[in-house]
């Protein structure tokens, strides 16, 4: 099985609407094992920095200025092809296209203002979790539902 961390961000709005139970519930009821979390304002450094593939393109601005605009939270999970399955359980970009059942599906309705966030590839999880976690703050340890949840060493 393919064992892989990743960084889910839950966006000001998401923090604002009082949301945050209701998505990490979601997160750690599909199985993935939360190893990070902490509830911060992202410096615009950082917000830039997480955002730097998208520098130059018409949103980036507005995006950074949301993002640092209120407190997020961070967390890092891990699982089973645990970049694909969050980005799934996150939901579309586009409000059009989030299906229902979806977190951006069923709580957001702008393409700005949508919830969460999620890294897109290995490359970028191990980019973006050393921009919101310092060594140390992502933890190694069993859960006692692992021989389920990540199947045997076959
Ligand atoms: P996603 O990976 O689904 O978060 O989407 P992208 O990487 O394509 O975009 C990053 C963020 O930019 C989105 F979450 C929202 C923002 N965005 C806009 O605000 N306007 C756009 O037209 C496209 C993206």
């Amino acid at each position: 099985m393919d064992q892989e961390k990743t960084l889910i961000l839950i966006k000001p709005d998401g923090v604002q609407r009082g949301l945050i139970g209701e998505i990490i519930a979601r997160f750690e009821r599909k199985g993935l094992k939360l190893i990070g979390l902490k509830l911060l304002t992202l410096p615009k450094g950082k917000a830039e920095e997480l955002y730097s593939p998208h520098l130059g393109k018409f949103f980036y601005d507005y995006l950074v200025q949301f993002m640092t605009s209120d407190p997020i939270v961070a967390l890092a999970v891990e699982g089973n092809n645990a970049i694909e399955l969050v980005r799934l359980i996150n939901g579309a970009t586009k409000p059009l296209e989030s299906a229902p059942g979806s977190i951006r599906g069923d709580f957001s309705i702008d393409i700005t203002h949508n919830v969460v966030h999620a890294s897109d590839s290995p490359e970028n999880a191990e980019r973006e979790l050393s921009i919101l976690f310092d060594e140390g703050e992502i933890l190694e340890y069993r859960r006692i539902d692992e021989a389920v949840l990540c199947g045997p060493d076959l």
